[in-house]
């Protein structure tokens, strides 16, 4: 099958993302309220004030976009798509939290304000990651999100397994060893090993983000294998995009430090291809993203100008 060019333009694919932002803002919102749920029995101020700070007023809001795009090719009703799409977020939001701390990343500044355990303290942060990890999962597994329970099991063990041992948390691993944090680790890797890497850290929440709208829709096999596709290769694209910003972009832009990558000598595809190549890379792979999709028609023009957004995007 030939390429379908994407047909949504630059400003569509804005207005989009603008518009999903502001509904995941508002469900995040009140999935963040100080009422508690049935069965809790309070949530402390402080707590759900460190996670609000952590979950509400900015970022992209990618990965829910790309849920809810997903879930809208198979025809999902979009409160589903939304909830389904906070519940990513909120883990990637926790997963920030807890990148930023002392201990990880040990950053000041992201979304362009006080990382939450500068403007809070570091228990509290600690605490507030462990919210919203354990919020998604409350939040895929309700209802209201599907009224199959089997499709709801599914998606937590789609969440579960792309941002566990195996996949965000392992990859997260893998980078300190490969930063020298466990002296009897630290080796320069393989261009395949910092590929698995990023795969690891960043791909697999993004690759979810699709799969998790997928199955929501009740994606055949077919589907299933040229979404997943999809989403590794944006996934990839995102995080080799993410390398080149932190070389070519400065904090004001990006909302968060830069130029920390070669400081702390960390594995990127630049390093192993250069700039031009990594570029040439991210290109190359952003464009498979959007040879995955050729089955799905100019339905999937959104997600095909998705898959470019990844690669130019400037923050
Ligand atoms: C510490 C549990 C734990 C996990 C750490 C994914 C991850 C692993 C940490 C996040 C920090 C990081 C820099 C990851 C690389 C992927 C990336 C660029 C995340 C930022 O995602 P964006 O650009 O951020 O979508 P916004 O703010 O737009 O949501």
């Amino acid at each position: 099958m030939s390429s379908v060019p994407s047909q949504a333009s630059h400003a569509d694919l804005d207005a989009r993302l603008a518009q999903n932002a502001a509904a995941v803002e508002t469900l995040l919102e009140s999935l963040l309220s100080e009422t508690p749920a049935a069965g809790e029995i309070l949530r402390p101020p402080r707590l759900v004030a460190a996670m609000r700070h952590g979950a509400l007023a900015g970022g992209k809001r990618l990965r829910p976009f790309l849920t809810v795009e997903t879930a809208r090719l198979l025809g999902v009703p979009s409160a589903q798509a939304l909830r389904a799409g906070a519940a990513v977020e909120l883990l990637h939001c926790y997963s920030l939290v807890h990148d930023d701390l002392p201990a990880m990343d040990d950053d000041d500044l992201r979304r362009g304000r006080p990382t939450v355990h500068k403007a809070y303290d570091e228990a509290t942060a600690i605490l507030a990651g462990d919210a919203l990890l354990t919020l998604a999962f409350d939040v895929l597994a309700d209802p209201e999100t599907h009224e199959s329970g089997e499709i709801r099991v599914a998606l937590v063990r789609c969440l579960a397994r792309a941002s566990g041992l195996g996949g965000m948390v392992g990859g997260q691993m893998l980078d300190l060893a490969a930063e020298g944090r466990f002296q009897a680790q630290k080796h320069a890797l393989t261009e395949a090993e910092i590929r698995r890497l990023q795969a690891m850290k960043t791909g697999a929440l993004l690759a979810a983000s699709v799969e998790i709208g997928a199955r929501l829709g009740g994606a055949d096999a077919a589907a299933l294998t040229a979404l997943d596709a999809y989403g590794r290769a944006l996934g990839a694209t995102f995080q080799i995009a993410d390398d080149i910003l932190d070389v070519e972009a400065d904090a004001a832009q990006m909302g968060k430090a830069t130029a920390k990558d070669e400081d702390k000598g960390k594995a990127t595809l630049i390093g192993l291809l250069g700039l031009d190549g990594a570029k040439r890379e991210r290109d190359r792979l952003s464009e498979a993203a959007v040879k995955a999709l050729d089955g799905f028609g100019a339905t999937a023009d959104t997600l095909r100008a998705a898959a470019r957004f990844a690669a130019q995007r400037k923050s």
